[in-house]
């Protein structure tokens, strides 16, 4: 029988901590399934990722490492999928360290090392940055050309 494992995850502005997981997750068995949060459950985790649900799922099921992406839209569906998949193994990052023993009755559990150095919230913040650069910079000009228009007037 393939040996199936399982996961879960928002998977937004896709980076190499996500890359990294999924491969380390296929290790563990034969077959790959990721749920992905909707947007409406992320609401519900407190997020808000910036790329929308039809994109992100599109992108874990792009990945080789995925053989299936189902939606994850709340937090009972793991027991249910479990089941409903068959699966054997569930596997998420450390940063969920104990928050799903509950399932040990049924499948094994790994909570795998996060990759360091690299995150949505950190992409995220250095995005918001890059805007703030730019309205300063701009400020800057605005004001260079009124002291323009002021001199020629
Ligand atoms: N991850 C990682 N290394 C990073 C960043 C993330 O290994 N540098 C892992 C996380 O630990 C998680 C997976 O990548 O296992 C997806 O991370 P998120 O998109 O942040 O997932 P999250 O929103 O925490 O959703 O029901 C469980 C939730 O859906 C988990």
């Amino acid at each position: 029988m393939p040996k199936t494992v399982i996961t879960y995850g928002t998977f937004d502005l896709f980076h190499v901590g996500h890359l990294n997981i999924l491969k380390r997750l296929k290790e563990k068995g034969d077959r790959l399934i990721v749920a992905v949060s909707t947007d409406e459950f992320n609401a519900v985790k407190g997020k808000k990722p910036i790329v929308p649900f039809e994109q992100r799922i599109e992108i874990v099921r792009a990945i080789k490492y995925v053989d299936m992406a189902i939606p994850e839209d709340n937090w009972e569906q793991k027991r249910t999928d479990v089941d409903k998949y068959d699966v054997d193994v569930f596997g998420i990052g450390e940063d969920w360290k104990g928050k799903f023993d509950d399932l040990e009755d049924k499948v094994e559990v790994y909570y795998l090392p996060r990759t360091d150095g690299i995150s949505t919230t950190e992409l995220k913040r250095v995005l918001s940055n890059f805007d703030e650069v730019k309205v300063e910079a701009l400020k800057g000009t605005l004001d260079t050309l009124s002291q323009i228009v002021k001199e020629l007037s």
